[in-house]
Order: C-alpha cells, then sequence, then structure tokens
C-alpha cells in the first residue's frame, strides 16, 4: 500500500482503534495485586503528527519519518484528577526525551498531550536523559529528578560506549513548565536511580540514591543509600549511607534501585524497588517491596523475601529482555495503580490496595539466604494448615 491517502486513512484509523482499546484485569490474580490484559503504554500510543510528515508533497509514501522505539519507565502523579504519565520515549536513535500520556481511569485510554517536553540544559548539555522519578515534595513543587547520561570525557577515541550518569533535577507547578536546577553533586563518580523523599527530614531534603563505581556495574558500591542537604537549588550530598544493600544469592544480587518515591502508610513508608541478577541469559530485573520506619527512614523494618513482581509471558521479550522496572506509582486513595515497564519496551499497570500491599509485606517470610530457611517456611505453613 503506497498511495498516500489510503496509506494515511488506514494508519490513523489504527492508531485511534489503539488508543481506544479496553483494558481488562487478569482474574484470580495472586490475591497481592492484579495485572491487566493490555499495556497501557506504547510506542504505537505516540501522536502520528510527532512521526509523520502529514504534507503530501514532501511525504508522498506516507512514510514514517521520526521513528519511536519504545515508551517505558514513566514517572506517574495524579494530577487535576486524570493518571499522568511522563514517559521515557525513545527514538529509533536511541535518544530518550519525556512526554506526558493521560488517562480518566488509569487503566486505559491514555493519551499522550501537547508535545516532547523540551527540558532546558545546564552549562554541560546531557546526551540523553531517563527515568523521571516525580515527586510532590511538602515544599510546594512537584520535582522531577531523572537520569542524565553523558559520555565519559576521559575515556580514549576507541570507546565510545563509556558513559557518565548522573541525576539531573527539574521541578514544576502545572506540568507544563519545568524549571532546570543545577544537577545533584555526590561523591560518586555514577548516580542512577535518584528519589527524592516527599517530605523534609530534620528540615533537610532526603534523596535515595545509588552509588555506584562503573556505569552499568555497581562495583563497590551498590545498594540504596539515603543523603541529605539543605538547599535542592544547588544540591550537594556529603554522605550517602546504604540503607539496603546487594546480597549473594537473592534477586538483588548483582545491584539495585529505589523505584517510585516512597508512599506513607501507617505502618511505616512503603518502598517499591528493582533488583538485578546475572544469569547465563544475561540481567534479570525483577521488582521487590520494603517497608522503613516512620521516624526513621534509614531503617527497613520490614522485606518480604524474593520477588513481588517478575517478567511473564511477552513482558519477558523486548529491547532489553528479562527485565521489569518501575519508577511510577499512583496512590488513589486506598488504591495503587503501579506502572511497570517490561524489557525496557512498554508500559502496564498493575493494581492493589493498600492493605494488600502492607498485608504482603508484613507477612510474607524474610529471606532466610539459605534453601534450608525457605524449606522451613514453607513446613510451618503446612503445619498451621493442617491445624485448620
Ligand atoms: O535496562 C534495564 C534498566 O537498566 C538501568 O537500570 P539500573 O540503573 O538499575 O541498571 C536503567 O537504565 C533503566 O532505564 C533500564 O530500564
Amino acid at each position: 500500500m503506497t498511495d498516500f491517502n489510503h496509506r494515511k486513512k488506514e494508519i490513523i484509523l489504527q492508531h485511534k482503534k489503539l488508543l481506544e482499546r479496553v483494558n481488562s484485569r487478569i482474574e484470580p490474580g495472586n490475591g497481592i495485586y492484579f495485572r491487566y490484559k493490555y499495556p497501557v503504554l506504547t510506542s504505537g500510543h505516540v501522536p502520528l503528527t510527532w512521526r509523520y510528515d502529514f504534507d503530501r508533497d514532501t511525504n508522498p509514501y506516507f512514510m514514517e519519518r521520526i521513528g519511536v522505539n519504545a515508551v517505558f519507565n514513566p514517572g506517574a502523579i495524579k494530577y487535576n484528577g486524570k493518571y499522568c504519565l511522563v514517559a521515557r520515549v525513545e527514538g529509533v536513535d536511541r535518544k530518550s526525551f519525556f512526554a506526558i500520556a493521560q488517562s480518566d481511569n488509569g487503566i486505559d485510554g491514555f493519551e499522550f498531550t501537547g508535545k516532547p517536553i523540551l527540558l532546558e540544559e545546564n552549562e554541560d548539555p546531557d546526551t540523553n536523559i531517563y527515568d523521571m522519578r516525580l515527586v510532590t515534595h511538602e515544599d510546594g513543587w512537584i520535582y522531577g529528578l531523572f537520569c542524565t547520561e553523558r559520555r565519559d570525557p576521559h575515556a580514549p577515541d576507541g570507546n565510545q560506549s563509556a558513559a557518565i550518569a548522573q541525576c539531573g533535577i527539574v521541578r514544576t507547578k502545572d506540568l507544563e513548565i519545568w524549571e532546570r536546577l543545577p544537577d545533584l553533586k555526590t561523591k560518586s563518580s555514577q548516580q542512577r536511580n535518584v528519589v527524592l523523599h516527599p517530605e523534609f527530614v530534620n528540615h533537610q531534603y532526603a534523596f535515595y540514591t545509588r552509588p555506584q563505581d562503573s556505569f552499568i556495574e555497581t562495583g563497590n558500591g551498590g545498594g540504596i543509600a539515603i543523603g541529605f542537604c539543605d538547599d535542592i537549588t544547588s544540591a550537594t550530598i556529603d554522605e550517602e549511607i546504604i540503607i539496603d544493600k546487594k546480597v549473594y544469592h537473592t534477586v538483588y544480587e548483582l545491584k539495585n534501585g529505589q523505584g517510585p518515591a516512597p508512599i506513607k502508610t501507617n505502618q511505616g513508608w512503603l518502598h517499591l524497588a528493582h533488583g538485578v541478577r546475572n544469569t547465563a541469559a544475561g540481567l534479570r530485573y525483577v521488582l521487590y517491596l520494603f517497608l522503613t520506619d516512620l521516624n526513621d527512614i534509614t531503617k527497613i523494618i520490614r522485606k518480604p523475601g524474593g520477588y513481588f513482581l517478575a517478567p511473564q509471558g511477552e513482558e519477558r521479550i523486548g529491547d532489553v529482555s528479562n527485565v521489569v522496572f518501575s519508577n511510577g506509582w499512583i496512590q488513589d486513595g486506598d488504591e495503587i495503580f503501579i506502572y511497570y515497564a517490561s524489557s525496557d519496551t512498554r508500559i502496564h499497570v498493575a493494581t492493589s490496595t493498600i492493605n494488600q500491599l502492607l498485608d504482603y509485606v508484613m507477612n510474607t517470610p524474610e529471606d532466610g539466604y539459605t534453601s534450608r530457611e525457605s524449606v522451613t517456611s514453607i513446613l510451618k505453613l503446612i503445619e498451621k494448615n493442617n491445624k485448620l
């Protein structure tokens, strides 16, 4: 099909169908959360006017001019009654940028609004930006913390992969005008997965960081850390305290990272994080939960063993296979909408409630770190059930 009008009509029709696709939850779920039949946002959702030249004279084949490779790892926030995702949109040129998609119910009907966000640059321009964490802070601003990546200036010419990742910071009041602040300064040569805690702690801004030695490997660093600073307009963290370290033979053996900002509950701060282990088939990313003390956010008070959500079925396939990653969730009353991306390709939602997630965190056995301890947990459960 090469005719301009015919192709244009067909492509508009297919795009409309995708945007109007009704989603449904998959029953009965695991009692902890529900997954959904379809991803909520994909590269196919990107507006056609961002990708196609609609002028017949300059685009006689109605060709896609600017391709989008993937839409994933969104920050999430409920704003003006809408479920908003600030998605990582990755072009076929590998460059990522941010764009906002909104839905009325959080599970379907997501549509990109406006145009891609053109973020201001600091004096050291970003080569690539991705994975925004959105936080409504008690200081009145909505912050977006994201990863800014640049080529390592000290890498030899022959090495075109060496990169330096650091944390960029923007803030907004309306999700339209974004003010760029200086990048976060820490003593770590690399930073990814940096998240702002929503409340002041002893009058200071608190950041979850992930110090690491190299771009991919965390090296001697690693683990989810906390650091504090007085002034977010020139944010500097002098000390990073590891609160959740990587551990041998767990799902976070190689590295881990804070997901979205934690949610305050009556039992503690509820955290969603990702854990990574290496396998013969490459890295495997899964999600896990833990709870920190309301009065001391450096203290983990409950942590179920193993993963909370792992890639399943088609989620396992994509640009970077065997990955689930989440940097956005929305609390709406007791309900929780967890936005997670699969295999660096597309975005899904899982829904649950605060009560269910707390039940999961409080009552799932912790990791005993040995097979014997795992069997002991199962035997205890069998014994309890036998008494019923
Ligand atoms: O490719 C999987 C993920 O890898 C990175 O996460 P981490 O820093 O924990 O290794 C990020 O680049 C993330 O965007 C990506 O989804």
